[in-house]
């Protein structure tokens, strides 16, 4: 049998198990995200990714997933930390996006999961969707009045920010609904500049084909017109959340200070493991097909932005790449020799069968400038 239960007393438990925010919303169709979903797709703007995009109704309907839901619970936690600086020449360094450095979609859950064991107590059903194909999970939480759509796509919690990751609880338990947050960015457009490969092609719409954050997951080629700006990101890209002012809010809380860490992994290892160890270490990003030649081709392009031409273990690195059986990391090897001006490293590869390394032996690249 159903009770009452106080939305305000499942907030306080999600607070109390680690989130950040907590909102809630009717779990009706989102028919606006339903068209701009669509309309995405038509205009190629997802770039064939799957995800949300798989089946827009689905990912836009909750009731498609529970037939008799009522409320979408939604929470956000930060995963803001202070960086350190890490470059060191003789161990080139790749930088990884905040969001992917722990498992905050742990943490999340469980605070989610804690407001979820106080409504099944009470005999209510929820299911929670976490970065789920099944739900939209930024329209949920502005439906949910966690935040606004910022000018960069994402949900910025008032006086505090983007650093956060959303999911939410799908409950038959009825609620009344939040009003969604004022839009707050003001005249602002940091984040559209500080872009580099301008992806957000007007206020709130990002081009996938041009996001880093995308194109580093992708198993498409990375396209040669963007693989200098992605610099020395190996996974994700933050650059249109670094510069946003109201993140800054977030840098300035306390008892956030203390996470710090180093957030960087070391570009010789990733090319020098074996695949378990790779897939050990990095298996919770999302790499097509689970296949960690994609992580050392990305961990190719960043060797060629930011390696040391003249180290030896570079050029000992790039020499076993170009004779490696697979022929798309014998082309990103070629890449990265010729951007680090070693070309002399190239000699015979003119006689390559693969129409990947000849493509890029073909390429104009754009040498790195001496360090
Ligand atoms: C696919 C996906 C991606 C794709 C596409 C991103 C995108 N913008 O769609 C790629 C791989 C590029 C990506 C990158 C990132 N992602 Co992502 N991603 C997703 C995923 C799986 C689906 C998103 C989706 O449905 N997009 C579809 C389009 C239609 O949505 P949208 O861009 O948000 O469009 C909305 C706005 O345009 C808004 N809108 C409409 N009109 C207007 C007008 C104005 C003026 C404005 C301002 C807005 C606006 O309404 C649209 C629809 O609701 C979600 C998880 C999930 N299940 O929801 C995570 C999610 C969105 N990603 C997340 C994160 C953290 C990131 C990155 C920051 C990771 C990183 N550091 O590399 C980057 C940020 C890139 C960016 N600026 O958006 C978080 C966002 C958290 C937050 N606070 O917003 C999510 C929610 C994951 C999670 N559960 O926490 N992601
Ligand atoms: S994540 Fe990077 S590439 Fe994508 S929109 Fe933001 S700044 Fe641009
Ligand atoms: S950088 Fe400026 S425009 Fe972009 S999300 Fe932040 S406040 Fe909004």
């Amino acid at each position: 049998m159903q009770t009452l239960i106080k939305a305000s007393d499942l907030e306080k438990t999600g607070l109390d198990n680690g989130l950040d925010a907590f909102g809630i919303a009717k779990a009706e169709q989102f028919t606006k995200t339903l068209e701009i979903l669509k309309a995405r797709k038509e205009q190629g703007l997802h770039a064939g990714m799957n995800f949300t995009y798989r089946n827009p109704v689905r990912s836009t309907t909750p009731a498609m997933t529970m037939p008799d839901a009522q409320s979408l619970i939604v929470g956000a936690r930060s995963y803001w930390k202070t960086q350190e600086e890490a470059f060191d020449g003789s161990d080139p360094q790749g930088k990884v996006a905040l969001y992917a450095q722990e498992n905050y979609y742990e943490r999340l859950r469980k605070g989610l999961s804690a407001v979820a064991d106080e409504l099944e107590s009470k005999g209510f059903k929820t299911i929670i969707l976490i970065d789920d194909n099944a739900l939209v999970d930024r329209e949920a939480a502005y439906q949910a009045g966690i935040g606004w759509y910022g000018k960069n796509a994402n949900i910025l919690i008032p006086k505090r920010g983007s650093w956060f990751v959303l999911g939410s609880i799908l409950t038959n338990a009825a609620f009344e609904p939040n009003t969604p947050a004022k839009e707050n960015c003001g005249p602002c457009t940091k984040c559209i500049n500080a872009c580099p490969t301008e992806a957000i092609t007007s206020p709130g719409v990002i081009d996938s084909n041009r996001c880093l954050a995308w194109l580093v997951q992708s198993p498409e080629d990375f396209p040669p017109e963007f693989r200098e700006v992605l610099g020395d990101k190996i996974y994700g890209c933050d650059d249109c959340q670094d510069v946003c002012p109201i993140n800054k809010y977030e840098e300035r809380i306390e008892s956030l200070k203390t996470r710090r860490d180093r957030s960087t992994v070391s570009i010789f290892n990733i090319l020098e493991q074996d695949d378990e160890t790779l897939i050990s270490k990095y298996g919770q990003w999302y790499i097509p097909q689970r296949d960690p030649r994609y992580l050392r081709r990305n961990a190719l392009l960043v060797l060629g932005n930011i390696g040391i031409a003249e180290s030896e273990k570079v050029q000992f690195i790039l020499m076993r790449y170009l004779k490696s059986a697979d022929s798309m990391l014998r082309s990103y090897a070629v890449w990265a020799a010729k951007r680090l001006g070693l070309s002399n490293l190239l000699t015979g590869m003119e006689n390559d069968g693969s129409e990947d390394v000849q493509r890029e032996l073909a390429l104009q690249v754009r040498q790195v400038e001496k360090r």
